[in-house]
């Protein structure tokens, strides 16, 4: 049984161990291997930036994200594998996906909310996560200095349901520590 755990006071659920770690070593392989990875630039208040960790993009629209077109692109099996798993579990689907990897502690990702409004006015976000532990820290755009961190370990998966992006931003920061690759998939629907 996979132990599921709701983060207090939000929308948000972790399967924990979603995969386990006998299987995550080969999946990330599969990850590392297939996807096209990318390093973007994006543009944050009008002023461009390379974005600090490599990211793709796969789904049957395209899709901007902080100001970069991502174009429509087939989807490598070893992403298919793992959608269709989270679309048994969860009973939802997904026809996007955002994969993100970080190659070391100073490939981060500043706050934010996955609202862009091609995810229509209430997203649903499935994550899933390989690799080395990173904090992941969420923050109440409503309150101010009220934050949350999420344990969100090798092989978890976490489900962002109705309202988290409205309410809070979430954020992986830099490290100092020794840290190696994680690599994330965040599934979405497009409309
Ligand atoms: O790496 C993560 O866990 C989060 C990635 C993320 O927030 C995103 O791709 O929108
Ligand atoms: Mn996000």
């Amino acid at each position: 049984m996979i132990e599921k755990q709701k983060i207090a006071e939000t929308n948000i659920f972790v399967y924990k161990r979603f995969y386990s770690s006998q299987e995550t070593l080969e999946v990330m392989k599969g990850l590392r291997e297939e996807i096209e990875w990318k390093e973007v630039k994006i543009k944050v208040f009008g002023k461009e930036y390379l974005s600090p960790r490599l990211s793709a993009w796969y789904g049957e629209k395209s899709y901007k994200y902080s100001g970069y077109k991502w174009d429509q692109k087939p989807w490598p099996q070893s992403v298919i594998r793992i959608k269709k798993n989270i679309e048994k579990l969860t009973l939802l689907k997904f026809n996007g996906v955002l994969a993100n990897l970080y190659r070391s502690g100073q490939d981060s990702m500043g706050w934010h909310s996955d609202d862009e409004k091609e995810l229509g006015s209430d997203p649903i976000i499935a994550s899933i996560v390989f690799g080395s532990t990173r904090r992941f820290l969420l923050r109440d755009k409503n309150i101010k200095n009220r934050k949350k961190e999420i344990k969100f370990e090798d092989g978890d998966l976490m489900l962002m349901g109705n309202g988290v992006q409205k309410n809070w931003e979430h954020s992986i920061p830099k490290t100092a520590k020794n840290v190696g690759e994680r690599v994330n998939l965040t599934f979405r629907l497009i409309y």
